[in-house]
């Protein structure tokens, strides 16, 4: 291995058992966490991070939609040049685990440490990025920050997002996190995540990395279906309109689509109803309304369209035959997104000088890397999730597999900027 940008790896374990910290949760499956944008404990990652960039002598700045960047332009490099671009994000599903999103920032601070550390000269500055809301929990569905900084969401909308109390811009006020401006991603020469696989290939394979050809599309969409409640006891059977019973049966015909789909045209092929508010909500009232949220995903946008089409369907049968008014809203809709050759190859290159070919797989997880792509060349590399596990605490990658993955990422990183 080139010693010259030999990583420390002990630095990158405890960036990350420090920030396993902050909303940490004890659950019967163990220690998760739960980092909801704009909340404390959001608050205390992102404080925990800044220091870390502070410390390493990165500049920081802090976006108007929160998105936070670490940059190092060394005297000998051109100041002006599109800087290479690194990073992920802070934030956590509920009870989620702890690699999910830090690995993939810590590990890009410690590309650039490690090359400030040698003697290498870089030709293009270096941005460490955390990204603002990748997973949507609270505001929006999703990917929020590289939303904005890749212009598919401008910063006024973005900041309108509310999560039924308040919106996104007080959030980020609240914690100190409403910056100015925003990253502009197309102005990068290139962006490179680092992220677990959350999937068995590279545990099956028992290889510690895999590069990413291309990252699945994925459709959100929210259903509301508005019956009558009525009373559990007299309401005859005939006489009835309930929302819960109609939205069972279109989640059953979303499920057997998905599968059929799986079972002969695509197996990527996923749909999930994640979540279903019922109201009022009684043992003995007849439910009124249902509300469900859909997700949707292929790497062939054919799959998702073609489910999305059986669910419009399954709408208007209802509709028709039951007698319900239903509403479909699909905010969110990614295309299928392939990785760069250019960035690829430099994962590629930077596995080789640590003598691996790294397997090459398709990413059924949704990244900021799908968004980044529309922009500028972009690409991701994984690391191996212990038993496929993730958005659980039973979310795990060896200390090692996180010292690899993070060796091969700063090759790639150097390697893009020009390092010799
Ligand atoms: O939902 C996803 O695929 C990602 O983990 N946010
Ligand atoms: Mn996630
Ligand atoms: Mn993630």
């Amino acid at each position: 291995m080139n010693n010259e940008l030999e990583i420390d790896r002990k630095a990158v374990q405890n960036d990350l058992e420090r920030s396993a910290n902050f909303g940490m949760v004890d659950t019967d499956d163990g220690i998760g966490r739960t980092v909801l944008t704009g909340t404390p404990a959001n608050f205390a990652a992102r404080n925990y991070f800044v220091d870390q960039l502070v410390t390493a002598g990165l500049d920081v700045s802090v976006d108007a939609v929160g998105n936070i960047t670490g940059r190092w332009s060394p005297p000998e490099c051109d100041d002006s040049a599109d800087p290479v671009a690194a990073g992920s994000h802070l934030d956590s599903v509920p009870e989620g685990g702890i690699f999910d999103g830090p690995l993939g920032v810590y590990a890009a601070l410690e590309a650039v440490r490690t090359l400030k550390r040698g003697t290498q000269t870089v030709d293009r500055p270096i941005e460490v990025v955390c990204f603002t809301g990748e997973e949507g929990t609270r505001f929006a569905d999703g990917v929020l920050g590289s939303s904005v900084a890749t212009g598919k969401r401008s910063v006024e909308d973005a900041l309108s997002l509310s999560d039924g109390e308040i919106t996104l811009e007080a959030a980020l006020e609240d914690i100190g996190f409403r910056g100015e401006g925003r990253i502009d991603a197309s102005k990068w020469d290139s962006w490179i995540e680092l992220h677990i696989e959350q999937g068995m290939l590279l545990e099956r394979a028992e290889e510690p990395v895999g590069v990413v050809s291309r990252i699945t599309g994925t459709t959100r969409c929210h259903i509301h279906i508005e019956g009558e409640a009525n009373h559990a006891g007299t309401t005859p059977m005939h006489d009835r309109n309930d929302a819960l019973a109609a939205a069972s049966e279109l989640i059953l015909t979303i499920e057997s689509e998905a599968q059929d789909i799986a079972n002969h045209e695509s197996n990527s092929a996923v749909a999930t109803v994640g979540s279903l508010n019922v109201e009022p909500g009684a043992i003995n009232v007849i439910p009124g309304t249902a509300t469900l949220d859909i997700d949707i995903r292929d790497v062939k946008h054919s799959s998702i369209d073609r489910i999305l089409q059986t669910i419009k369907d399954t709408c208007e049968s209802i509709r028709k035959d039951r007698g319900l008014s239903v509403s479909i809203k699909t905010p969110y809709s990614i295309p299928p997104q392939p990785m760069t050759e250019r960035v690829r190859n430099a994962l590629r290159d930077g596995s080789e000088r640590l003598d691996i070919a790294p397997p090459t797989l398709s990413s059924g997880a949704g990244h900021d890397t799908m968004q980044v792509a529309d922009v500028t060349d972009a690409g991701m590399l994984f690391a191996r999730s212990r038993g496929g596990h993730s958005h659980s605490p039973l979310e795990h990658t060896d200390w090692l597999d996180c010292a690899f993955a993070t060796q091969v990422l700063t090759n790639a990183v150097a390697k893009l900027a020009g390092a010799e």
